[in-house]
């Protein structure tokens, strides 16, 4: 397969043109996202819903929330990633294979429908993980796309994929919220650097490769700005596979969760990893357990 996203190739970054649509289906096409917030995902690359989830629910949420930290403290499972520099849980990983509520949060009717109605087609769970950042002591995410990562180390082959964040606790401008650069996701930034092998045992604690260089992100900034969509928990921001995000680290007393269900399109399921590399494991990247979640 040609590579038409190349990264960690060259020593020099380039930024080329995004060459897959953003919005799949047609915008006649009915489904439970409106026609202004089909255009306002085309154009910049996220699309935040406030307390999309009621109260109830996310009280259901955030008691699992708790349940799956608690037998995360001491666990020694690979899908439970720490902090760089502590034993602080930072990510677990697979919530959706590990857990039932989780599961059934995944195929929530709601959510699948809108990703059907954005990717249009059926879709799948590529990626799932809770983010913990507790108060003082969480830890940042330096700016990346997810895309970048997935296509060299994962084998994605298009632009086809969303991540719906869903905000487990009230996101504030202080406890270190996503953060978004809007309309990156039509421009394909390829970083410089080769890739380690196993290189998923440091970059989910700390990222170093796979990472943006500099000028781009200031280029990319300086073109749509910086936004951190707040809240309270119970929202969504369901982002594009190519956006350049990030978090800051949180010194807030409040602590900042999330879970991440990642989706992508059953026409875009992972091929080998553009890197040559061995594929990352399963708990990071699915490619046997694809099953539709019609
Ligand atoms: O490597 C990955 O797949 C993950 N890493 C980051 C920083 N974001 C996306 C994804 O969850
Ligand atoms: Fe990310």
């Amino acid at each position: 397969m040609i590579d038409i996203y190349p990264s960690r190739i060259s020593s020099k970054p380039t930024i080329t043109e995004r060459k897959d649509p953003v919005v799949y289906s047609p915008l006649s096409k009915s489904g439970p996202l409106r026609v202004d917030q089909l255009k306002s995902y085309e154009e910049n690359g996220f699309l935040f819903l406030e307390s999309f989830f009621t109260d109830a629910e996310v009280e259901m949420m955030r008691d699992e929330l708790s349940r799956v930290m608690d037998q995360s403290k001491d666990s020694t499972a690979k899908e439970v990633i720490r902090e760089p520099q502590s034993q602080e849980v930072r990510s677990v990983f697979a919530v959706h294979n590990q857990d039932l509520f989780f599961e059934r949060l995944s195929n929530d009717k709601r959510l699948v429908e809108m990703m059907q109605q954005l990717l249009g087609s059926d879709v799948y769970i590529h990626q799932s993980r809770i983010n913990l950042k507790s108060g003082f002591t969480g830890k940042e995410f330096y700016w990346h796309s997810d895309f970048e990562t997935w296509h060299v180390e994962d084998g994605m082959p298009r632009m086809r994929a969303i991540s719906c964040s869903i905000t487990l606790t009230e996101n504030t401008p202080f406890n270190g919220p996503l953060m978004l650069i809007p309309r990156s996701h039509k421009r394909f930034v390829s970083c410089v650097g080769e890739t380690p092998e196993d290189h998923y045992e440091k970059s989910l604690r700390k990222q170093e490769y796979g990472v943006p260089d500099q000028d781009s992100l200031t280029l990319l900034a300086k073109q749509g700005g910086i936004v951190a969509p707040t809240g309270p928990a119970g929202s969504i921001i369901l982002f594009d596979c190519n956006i350049m995000h990030g978090s800051n680290s949180n010194i807030s007393p409040l602590p900042r969760s999330n879970v991440f269900f990642v989706f992508n399109s059953v026409e875009n399921r992972l091929v080998q990893p553009f890197s040559g590399q061995k594929p990352r494991p399963e708990y990071i990247a699915a490619r046997e357990s694809v099953l539709s979640s019609l």
